[in-house]
């Protein structure tokens, strides 16, 4: 519940403008929720006009994105680019690729990508892409057609110190080598910087592949000591999905002395009590692109049951959902609190529902924000960005170190800032709050208003 009158009205306009962008609406609700003891303490937020300002995304871009697939059928997809804030750097921000991708979606994802920018510490502004192409069942000529399609136009809108488009669901290393390719085609310019998750031959960041789920790991590793004086030595680990975050977060999970059992994709679910084999997860997701059912083929021992949802019934001491937006809803996270979890910590976008992380918190269960907890994959794009300007390489363990001292500075930001506003242990409130105060505040210092 808001309380005060100048974010009910804020979030009534938002809701008054674009009445279908539920997504959009949910995500900033729950960041206007938190934000009441700070515009109670700074009233220039409300006398400036800056919370109404942020909700607003500085541009929207949309256009139409015409490709040939093998046997010479035309389809035309849409594409979309979110800025939604450059106020503290160049708009930054992953590209999704799912039949689901609609504005509402994007904008949530733009909005969230501000705050969790901002959290990182370093100078980027927030923004999200994408189009509703399905690569599901594509080849890669298709996939590669469609990539140079959607970036013939939006090559025009970004730039290395404009806006700096990376991987989200549907698009990872491939793809960004495509887009990269045509990037470079139709500017003729070498501008590595312009994107990020790119391949280690041109301009890649050793460790931009892993960064997400490491550093869901490293965050959720300082909480647990922080808060718990635990660790994942000796847990049970439930992670959603079997793409980018999932896959990287059980082996940083599994390396911390975790035992992660089970993994899904939008078909199901394995479950695997002796703990999962990710070198078989990998050859199945990132060797031929195949379905997580085939992991119970291939391991006896091992369970596949039907439907993503199951998963949450898996008793875990540890959730970290790592697949999509609104994937566990009250009901779920009932299940997970009678089961006796103490930590989630939100691989993926908003995968909690509002009702869930209440469930999480009047359980006294630990709760990492998405915006804080999956920030390292950003943060290392970012990482990626100064390597191109620098035109040089990090090492592996160089880039590592900075990610894990940035996801641990995180946690203890958000940390802080929850108590020093009274909500000690309200990580969300805390990560809201310090993410909007350093843009609000470089918002009324250049008077963007
Ligand atoms: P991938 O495309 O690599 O993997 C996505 C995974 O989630 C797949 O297992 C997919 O299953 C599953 N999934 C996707 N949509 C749905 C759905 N509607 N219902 C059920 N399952 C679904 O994406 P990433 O791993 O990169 O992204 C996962 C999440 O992490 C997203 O929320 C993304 O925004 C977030 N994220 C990603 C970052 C990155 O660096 N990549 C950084 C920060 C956050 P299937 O194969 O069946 O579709
Ligand atoms: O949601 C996210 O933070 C991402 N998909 C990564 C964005 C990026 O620019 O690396």
């Amino acid at each position: 519940m808001i309380k005060s009158e100048y974010l009910q009205k804020v979030y009534a306009q938002v809701v008054t403008r674009d009445p279908d962008q539920k997504e959009f609406h949910q995500a900033v609700l729950e960041v206007l929720e938190s934000l009441d003891p700070i515009i109670e303490q700074r009233p220039e937020y409300e006398n400036k006009g800056i919370v109404e300002t942020f909700v607003e995304p500085e541009r929207v871009i949309s256009f139409r994105v015409p490709w040939v697939d093998d046997r010479g059928g035309i389809h035309i997809n849409r594409g979309y680019r979110v800025q939604f804030s450059s106020a503290i750097g160049p708009y930054k921000g992953g590209l999704r690729f799912h039949p689901t991708v609609n504005l509402s979606i994007l904008k949530f994802l733009g909005f969230e990508q501000i705050l969790k920018n901002s959290l990182t510490g370093l100078p980027i502004g927030g923004a999200k892409g994408g189009s509703d192409f399905d690569p599901k069942g594509k080849s890669d000529g298709e996939v590669m057609r469609f990539c140079q399609s959607f970036m013939t136009e939006l090559s025009r809108h970004i730039g290395q110190f404009v806006d700096v488009p990376a991987g989200d669901i549907g698009v990872g290393g491939r793809e960004i080598g495509y887009l990269f390719g045509q990037y470079r085609r139709v500017q003729g310019t070498y501008a590595a910087g312009v994107l990020t998750g790119k391949g280690l031959s041109f301009g890649g960041s050793l460790v931009r592949t892993e960064a997400t789920g490491y550093g869901l790991c490293y965050l959720t590793q300082e909480m647990l000591g922080k808060m718990r004086s635990d660790s994942f030595e000796g847990k049970t680990v439930v992670i959603s999905g079997s793409g980018n975050v999932a896959i990287f977060a059980t082996e940083k999970a599994a390396q911390l002395g975790g035992r992660v059992v089970a993994l899904s994709d939008s078909n199901g679910f394995i479950h695997d009590p002796e703990g999962i084999k990710l070198d078989i997860v990998k050859d199945i997701k990132l060797g031929h692109r195949g379905r997580i059912r085939e992991y119970a083929d291939r391991v006896p021992g091992s369970t596949y049951t039907e439907g993503f949802r199951g998963i949450w019934n898996i008793p875990c001491d540890i959730a970290l959902p790592c697949a999509t937006q609104n994937e566990i809803d009250g009901e779920m996270a009932r299940t997970i609190v009678k089961n006796g979890c103490m930590a989630v910590a939100e691989g993926a976008n908003m995968p909690c529902r509002p009702e869930a992380i209440q469930e999480f918190q009047h359980a006294g269960i630990l709760f990492a924000p998405a915006k804080a907890a999956n920030a390292g994959g950003v943060a290392t794009s970012a990482l990626e960005m100064s390597q191109n300007s620098m035109r040089y390489a990090w090492s592996f363990e160089e880039v590592d170190r900075r990610l894990k001292g940035i996801m641990v500075n995180i946690f203890h930001n958000i940390y802080d800032a929850a108590e020093e506003f009274g909500h000690t242990g309200d990580l969300a409130m805390g990560a809201n709050i310090a993410g909007f105060k350093k843009v609000a505040d470089a918002m009324l210092t250049q008077g963007l208003i």
